[in-house]
């Protein structure tokens, strides 16, 4: 029985968070405060990795009944075993809590983004909250491995079903899953993994969906090549660099269909790169997936329904199709709706991740007969005020904020400002109780990563973080209590940074204020630039900000995911500094041993160098002030009691998020529990560019 987490345990936990009292010459510095004890709930169990799923043929293989009824004895749709790979992905019952299920039922999420279009391959926002989560197979799976060591693990097969090295280390094979079909029934090919390699990784003009996966995510002068129609070779300038790996799993190599996307691509057509991007608009239904379920509906700021893909590749051991639930919903709300959804019953997945929520939702879900569990994991959601960090032009700065670039890469100017920053009001602003910690920046205190010794914490320090602006050559000239740039720089005005902040989320909002808050009282004016997730990313991955408040990715929450993404290693690695187009990018020295260290981490398997090459990291990260930590927490799962096989204790947020880690696709709902929410029973995807279902 799921230990609930009572409201009443919140208010008797203490956490007292006694700053150490530091001597006032500028920038002390110290370790951060011991954060407030925090019992995750919903222990992991901890399993082998090759306990999860195996690619497998089985004797037999069977379905939901009505499809064989209406699809399959009518012609509709070929036999299952000829809609199955040889040898289906066969998730394992020793790894389903519940076992097996039955078919049936419907998952009904709730997200606050809004779908761009379904070319994912271009960058387009399918909304988030678990859309393109559900839609997009990638090479490798590395979500569900929370339960599994992170040390003595690597990615599970997906796409790619096994891969091998060469005796050196700097060619990797990989086999891809053979017979494996798009929802539309067209193979899977290499020809897919080489288009989304060639034309979108490799083609400077196209920035798949996530922000990462330019040519350095998978390691500088890396190559990828066909062998035939199921294998395809990389190879790699270092020795054995598994950690690609994990950069082949979401959000960085999830192919699209080449069947669809080629013929719009500038390359192959007379398409400009925007008309490729927005060739498949959200009206556009039933795009071809690798995913368990297909786009049927889409309702402008209503609803988005996918129906089961009837060639979708994985089985359970029984030889039964996946997925059990016939449909999912997305209906298009605000994130802050989705926790009110998921605890009242009327929505069935939810993460947690805005504290503003917590009290609300814990009371609600304490509830006996609370529609929903609702379960915390580890501290792995992390805020960050990130700087622009660009000197040569990235995101076309204009005077000012070509002038504010330079102070950012001031560290004078960063030590005031982060020692002007009261980390216990950011946080107890968002939430009372022993949920918000204060965090320096830098690896998530919840990473098995992180080192507490080697994270450098610039503590509240007002007095310090003045005499570090005036050091930094900013003095109030014209004594209206803002600090003016030099004379001859952007006009000796007051200096004013704008701040990118996403408009979607209350947390971020209210982070926005309090930086906004703490820094009028420094001195600074900093202008709130507030957008929409899609125009917030077009935005951010333009350059077009000075500042950022921003929710740490999975880099810092897991170290292993998207490694790549810890330090500039390449010109488009790096969340708060790239290259502009066509030029180097100008690394500040620190930020040169950041990708020394990284890319040592990259190279090396042995776990002992890899800890202390992350000890060093963090060192550098917090002393230099790569990015300035806000707060870090917690984040719970909530979920409707009625789905079965959900993993306790999944952690909101990982490898990746609760969407993936739970794997959706072996969820099921008994008979007697299945709700009458399907909005197209008996139905199943129509071809490509079709309006809705077919019967
Ligand atoms: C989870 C997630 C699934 C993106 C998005 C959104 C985008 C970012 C980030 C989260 C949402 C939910 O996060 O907040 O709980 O369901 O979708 O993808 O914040 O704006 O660009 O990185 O994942
Ligand atoms: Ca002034």
């Amino acid at each position: 029985m799921r230990q609930q987490y009572r409201i009443g345990t919140v208010a008797a936990l203490s956490f007292g968070v006694s700053l150490i009292a530091l001597s006032a010459n500028a920038f002390e510095t110290s370790t951060p405060p011991v954060p407030p004890q925090f019992p995750a709930e919903g222990k992991i169990t901890y399993v082998a990795r090759d306990t999860i799923l195996e690619f497998k043929a089985l004797p037999n293989y069977s379905q939901p009944q009505w499809v064989v009824d209406k699809f399959e004895k009518t012609g509709k749709l070929p036999p299952l075993k000829d809609r199955l790979p040889e040898e289906p992905l066969v998730e394992k019952s020793a790894n389903m809590i519940d076992g097996p299920g039955v078919y049936g039922d419907t998952m009904r999420h709730v997200i606050g983004g809004r779908p761009e279009g379904w070319n994912y391959t271009a960058g387009q926002s399918q909304g988030w909250g678990g859309i393109d989560i559900a839609l997009s197979e990638c090479l490798t799976r590395t979500a569900p491995l929370f339960q599994v060591d992170a040390k003595d693990t690597e990615p599970l097969p997906n796409l790619a079903k096994s891969w091998e090295w060469s005796a050196d280390g700097h060619k990797l094979t990989m086999h891809l899953v053979k017979g494996a079909k798009w929802s539309d029934g067209v193979p899977f090919t290499a020809d897919d993994v080489m288009f989304y390699w060639e034309d979108a990784v490799l083609d400077p003009n196209v920035s798949p969906l996530g922000g990462g996966a330019s040519p350095e995510a998978f390691g500088e002068g890396t190559t990828l090549a066909k062998v035939d129609d199921y294998t395809v070779e990389w190879t790699f300038k270092s020795a054995f660099p598994k950690q690609y790996l994990y950069t082949m799993s979401y959000p960085s190599f999830c192919p699209g269909p080449a069947h669809i996307l080629k013929p719009k691509h500038p390359k192959y057509s007379g398409n400009t790169y925007d008309q490729f991007k927005n060739a498949f608009p959200p009206e556009f239904m039933n795009m071809p997936v690798m995913g368990g379920w297909v786009p049927v509906e889409y309702r402008a700021d209503d609803i988005v329904v996918l129906r089961r893909n009837p060639y979708y590749w994985k089985v359970d051991e029984k030889g039964q199709q996946l997925p059990y639930l016939n449909e999912l919903h997305y209906k298009l709300s605000t994130w802050a709706d989705r926790d009110v959804q998921a605890v009242a019953g009327s929505g069935d997945i939810s993460n947690l991740e805005q504290p503003e929520n917590f009290v609300a939702s814990l009371k609600r879900a304490a509830d006996a007969n609370a529609p929903a569990r609702l379960a915390f994991g580890p501290r792995l959601i992390g805020y960050s005020l990130q700087m622009n960090f660009s000197g040569n032009g990235w995101g076309n700065p204009d005077e000012r904020e070509q002038a504010v670039r330079e102070l950012n890469r001031n560290a004078d100017f960063r030590k005031a400002v982060t020692s002007a920053l009261d980390r216990k009001a950011i946080g107890d602003s968002l939430v009372k109780g022993p949920f918000t910690a204060i965090y320096p920046g830098g690896l998530s205190s919840g990473t098995s990563f992180y080192d507490r010794a080697s994270t450098v914490y610039y503590p509240f320090d007002l007095k310090a973080a003045k005499d570090g602006l005036a050091k930094a050559g900013l003095k109030d000239t014209d004594g209206d209590g803002i600090v003016n740039f030099p004379a001859g720089t952007a006009g000796g005005k007051n200096v004013e940074v704008v701040m990118l902040v996403n408009n979607s989320y209350t947390t971020d909002k209210s982070l926005a204020e309090g930086v906004v808050g703490q820094m009028a009282k420094l001195g600074i004016r900093v202008v709130i630039n507030a957008l929409d997730s899609n125009q917030r990313d077009a935005a951010h991955y333009a350059g077009r900000f000075d500042w950022m408040v921003r929710r740490n990715s999975t880099e810092l929450s897991s170290v292993v995911q998207n490694t790549d993404q810890l330090a500039p290693v390449g010109p488009r690695t790096s969340w708060n500094h790239r290259a502009p187009e066509g030029k180097p990018i100008d690394l500040m020295p620190f930020e040169k041993e950041m990708v020394d260290l990284v890319n040592r981490f990259i190279g090396t398997q042995d776990n002992a160098e890899r800890a202390d090459l992350m000890k060093q990291y963090q060192k550098i990260y917090t002393e230099n002030l790569y990015t300035i930590g806000l707060t870090e927490y917690p984040g719970a799962l909530i979920i409707n009691k009625r789905f079965s096989n959900v993993p306790p204790g999944t952690p909101i947020f990982m490898f990746n998020w609760a969407e993936d880690a739970i794997m959706r696709e072996r969820l099921w709902v008994s008979a007697d529990k299945q709700g009458k929410y399907e909005l197209y029973p008996e139905q199943l995807p129509g071809k490509p560019g079709d309006k809705g279902t077919v019967k």
